[in-house]
């Protein structure tokens, strides 16, 4: 198995998390993405969106790290399973993890990029920060009676872990009103598949 990777990740994180999980081996080939290979004609043949992650399994080629994990949890069936029985269980962790790309993965990146400028645009900024943290008043709810988000470790958990673990390269931080989140991520990093692929830093 090839995983197509970049250094920190999160889409990607999640991919090498839920690895991590199956304890399954694999080979890292870094796509340099500062210099657009991701744009470059061999990339673009592997993955048309021209986007890591990038998982190859023998002859199947897959991208978009949801539609990743969801393979290897299929294609793996060994324990743990990461999604729930009951459909109705399972459809809830597929929401969370597709609002755990789109509404705190996204614009988490978008502060990264933000930070990263000469002059960062405030607004812009603010704007991005404001979804991260409605997101996070979002799991606090979640997580008021319940370990994790579908009671058990599930991929909705692994969706959130790669920015739910590193807020401060956000300038994000877990107030007091967030004690469900903050006692969420210390379950999350105590996990070895959670521990040994993400730089705890939050
Ligand atoms: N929806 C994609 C997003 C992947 C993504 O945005 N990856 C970034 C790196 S973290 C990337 O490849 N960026 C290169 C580019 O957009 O040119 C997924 O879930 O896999």
């Amino acid at each position: 198995m090839t995983l197509y990777d970049y250094p920190d990740c999160p889409f990607a994180n999640k991919v090498r998390i839920v690895l991590a999980e199956k304890d399954l081996e694999f080979e890292t080939v870094i796509v340099d993405l500062k210099n657009n290979q991701q744009r470059g004609p061999d990339f673009l043949r592997i993955n048309p969106f021209g986007k890591v992650p990038v998982l190859i399994d023998e002859d199947c080629v897959i991208y978009e790290s949801s539609i990743i994990i969801e393979y290897l949890n299929d294609e793996y069936p060994h324990p743990p399973d990461l999604l729930p029985e009951d459909s109705a269980d399972k459809a809830r962790v597929r929401l969370l993890a597709d609002f755990a790309d789109r509404a705190f993965t996204l614009p988490a990146m978008a502060v990264e990029r933000e930070l990263a400028q000469a002059e960062a645009d405030e607004n812009k900024l603010q704007t991005a920060r404001g979804v991260v943290g409605k997101t996070l008043a979002m799991l606090e709810r979640e997580l008021a009676s319940k370990e994790y988000l579908a009671g058990e470790f599930s991929l909705a958990d692994i969706a959130f872990a790669p920015v739910a673990l590193q807020l401060n390269r956000y300038g994000v931080s877990l107030d007091s009103s967030l004690a469900n989140v903050k006692a969420w991520t210390a379950r999350l990093a105590e996990r070895p598949s959670v521990g040994s692929v993400l730089k705890l830093v939050a």
